[in-house]
């Protein structure tokens, strides 16, 4: 009996045990401990904020197993005779890149604006061939269609002209001609004569001499020629110039024929090789003598390295503020689809040109159909071959695939959501993901968009403000030394910037005094030239349709009198005047100081409650006057840059301002952008592009070095709403605050109260923080290693 006791007492406890147990886990997944701070926005964002979950983006970049179908259907056409990147050279046909052919735009708008009865464009990628077996040796551009399962190719109905083989972008297969040229033919013969001028050579284990090589632009030479320039190989090469420069005319398809044309050293010219190492060895020439660059007494860093050197501050190390979302995201990113408040588009990263976005719209109305960047070009300057040939057009290299690796915390707040871009180029023979090469955010820019405090009995007591909370886009491109970080910008109150900052090293010249006209020293040994960075933009705009016109609100000076004014004389005073644009040449504008004015792109059929035409402003602020003659060299390819903005009536065949060819292109340029104005269409009531160029002029200083400050390099061009809007439409937005005081009787202390619309402000959640063990696994996070 004692012993049945005993059992039925330890069952009894062990029931209660196992009870106590269950209901300690089902307390424990119910109530979360109010000790321990969540992290903010764990959860999935309320899908309330958003859309439309189904979203269909038929502007979404192709993905790999896409661009793999579209290789393989390549391969497969043997009339092509394509090789793969692995086995090309000079001679053989081969795909250099591959990305989407964006539907036309009337396709693309019976569907966006079917609500869903229409089926969408067909799936097509444009692929750029080199062709160098056909007679005469071509570029071609193929769309292949459709995708899935392509079955037929055909030239891109865009391109109007014929690309010649002599104007192509830059390739693996010619640099490694070039490197192999320039090994054999100099690297070897000048060791001597470099290891005695400079401490260095190419040939080497320690004190090593690199090269950077900029192409000889068709403003100076009808043949394909590249300008090497010496430099060492430290951190970072271009602050290092070494004044040994090598012109290498690699113009054909033989490259046996390719040669070493010229040669610079000690600021003289030579012929060839042997003329300069003759002459060297003979004492004929004055020798230079440079040494590589040493760290600084106390400092263990090469001047111009990104190590940390000078005073150290703060005195302690402490960290700055960051930013984080109480909530988690106010915005989706899904297929290259952004939902964010009010806004919605898409985005893609174009291989040849860089960062697109299409469907902007606002309050369900599309405002933009396509806001793209077109090309980055610098003008460099100089008293030596390699400043004097410098001027670049980068989307020669590709712009697409010079994106990717932003480093969160810096390049984007930790709390950004990265996006990924898949690109096909001849790097590898598959599509490579490149990690970070895009980032969203939302940004609290700490600066009201709006505010006012009213203190008086006669207004009331009321401060009213709202913050700036902005939607960011952001796509960095390095084009080898320099950085340029791109941001789409979106507000409350429908307004759009495009933000372009510059950063990165700056290219330098062996410092002599010939240089000084030219730039200030950087260092004890370079100097660093002037130079003009120029970016172009395009905005198809569509307000409220595709029928638009551009007018311009002139301000002027009236002279007047008036009956009542003061003795009937004359008094003068701003006023505008409405200047409607008719045709493509009267929209073209230049810079001009004498005439502000404001730039609408405007609907005359759609008026607002006051009967004016409902628009939108466009603002530049980094307008930049080229200064370059019109037709002289260069300037023949980069005609958009001859004007600040231009509107030109829209056509699929004037898609683009630049084009990959634009380096060598410039005796007939593949885009000859200039054409689109002067054939002088109407543009009133049509599908209007507005072309928008940007730019600075740079005079390097030292406090370039090691890195040009975005502070003081940003442009930007604002999309401002006008008379489009009956008011502010931030008005409805619950971010807002607003505070008001009353005093029912005077003496009495005033009741106060503070409105927030229901937007929580009280908020014990830890700070979403970056993982930087990600990076520390997977370095290719950041770098794209071989
Ligand atoms: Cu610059």
């Amino acid at each position: 009996m004692k012993k049945l006791s005993v059992i039925t007492l330890i069952l009894a406890l062990s029931v209660v045990a196992n009870v106590g147990l269950i209901a300690f886990v089902i307390w424990l997944a119910t109530h979360k401990d109010e000790t321990i701070p969540t992290i903010c926005g764990d959860e999935e964002p309320n899908p309330k904020l958003f859309k439309d979950a189904t979203y269909q983006n038929i502007f979404e970049d192709l993905n790999s197993s896409e661009i793999n179908e579209v290789l393989d259907y390549l391969y497969s056409q043997s009339e092509l005779k394509l090789v793969k990147p692995d086995k090309a050279n000079l001679t053989t046909n081969y795909i250099i890149g591959l990305e989407l052919h964006v539907p036309n735009k009337s396709q693309a708008l019976k569907f966006l604006d079917g609500n869903g009865r229409e089926i969408p464009p067909a799936r097509e990628a444009k692929a750029y061939l080199f062709l160098p077996q056909n007679d005469p040796p071509v570029v071609e551009e193929y769309i292949v269609a459709p995708i899935p399962r392509p079955t037929r190719y055909y030239h891109n109905p865009r391109r109007i002209k014929d690309i010649p083989y002599r104007v192509r972008q830059f390739s693996n297969t010619e640099m490694v001609v070039a490197v192999n040229l320039l090994r054999k033919e100099v690297a070897t013969k000048v060791e001597n004569m470099l290891k005695r001028s400079y401490g260095a050579s190419f040939i080497c284990k320690k004190n090593c001499l690199t090269f950077t090589a900029s192409a000889v632009s068709s403003a100076f030479s009808k043949e394909r020629k590249l300008w090497i320039t010496s430099l060492y190989q430290l951190e970072f090469a271009t602050l290092h110039p070494v004044g040994f420069q090598i012109l290498i005319n690699m113009d054909g398809i033989n490259a046996s024929n390719w040669k070493i044309e010229k040669l610079w050293y000690a600021n003289k010219m030579f012929s060839s090789v042997e003329e300069l190492v003759r002459k060297y060895e003979n004492n004929e020439i004055p020798k230079a003598l440079i040494r590589p660059p040493k760290a600084s007494p106390g400092e263990t860093s090469v001047p111009g390295s990104l190590n940390i050197r000078g005073k150290r501050f703060p005195d302690v190390p402490t960290s700055g503020p960051k930013q984080y979302e109480p909530q988690g995201h106010r915005y989706r990113v899904r297929n290259q689809h952004v939902d964010y408040l009010q806004w919605e588009f898409n985005f893609r990263m174009s291989y040849a040109s860089g960062i697109q976005l299409y469907d902007i719209k606002f309050q369900n109305e599309r405002i933009m159909y396509e806001l793209s960047m077109q090309e980055i070009i610098v003008i460099y300057a100089g008293a030596t071959p390699h400043g004097l040939y410098a001027q670049l057009s980068d989307s020669a290299f590709g712009i697409g695939n010079r994106a990717h690796g932003m480093m969160p915390g810096v390049d984007c707040p930790e709390h950004a959501t990265f996006v990924d871009s898949v690109i096909y180029n001849e790097d590898n023979l598959t599509p490579k993901t490149y990690p970070n090469a895009i980032c969203v955010f939302e940004h609290n820019t700490a600066l009201p968009l709006r505010r006012h405090r009213s203190g008086s009995s006669r207004s009331g007591f009321f401060n009213s403000g709202l913050v700036d909370y902005v939607l960011i886009l952001r796509t960095m491109f390095v084009m080898f030394n320099y950085d340029y970080i791109i941001d789409f910008v979106f507000h409350q109150n429908g307004a759009i910037d495009v933000k372009v900052h510059s950063t990165g090293f700056i290219l330098s010249s062996l410092y002599y005094h010939e240089e000084g006209a030219y730039g200030f020293r950087v260092s004890e040994s370079s100097i660093a030239p002037v130079h003009h960075h120029l970016f172009s933009f395009k905005a198809d705009m569509d307000i409220l349709g595709t029928k638009n016109r551009y007018m311009t609100l002139d301000t002027e000076v009236e002279n007047r009198t008036r009956k009542w004014y003061e003795n009937g004389e004359y008094h003068t005073q701003l006023t505008f005047k409405r200047n409607l644009k008719s045709t493509e040449q009267k929209a073209a504008y230049k810079y001009n100081f004498n005439t502000p004015k404001y730039h609408l792109i405007i609907n005359n059929d759609k008026l607002n409650k006051y009967s004016e035409p409902r628009g939108y402003r466009i603002l530049g602020k980094g307008f930049s006057k080229q200064i370059l003659p019109e037709n002289h060299g260069f300037e023949r390819t980069i005609t958009w840059s001859r004007y600040q903005m231009c509107v030109t009536k829209r056509k699929d065949s004037e898609d683009t301002s630049s084009s990959m060819y634009s380096m060598f292109d410039s005796g007939d340029p593949v885009v000859d952008f200039v054409s689109y104005i002067n054939d002088n269409e109407n543009i009133v009531d049509e599908d209007l592009v507005a072309w928008l160029s940007l730019g600075m002029h740079h005079i390097p200083h030292t406090e370039d070095v090691p890195n040009t400050a975005t502070t003081g390099n940003e442009m930007s061009i604002s999309f401002l709403p006008f008379n489009y809007f009956t008011e502010d439409p931030s008005m409805g937005s619950r971010d807002a605050v607003r505070v008001d005081s009353k005093i029912k009787s005077k003496g009495q202390k005033a009741d106060v109260t503070i409105e927030r619309y229901g937007t929580p402000h009280k908020f014990s959640c830890l700070a979403k923080q970056y993982d930087f063990q990600k990076i520390v696994n997977n370095a290719s996070v950041l770098f794209q290693q071989p």
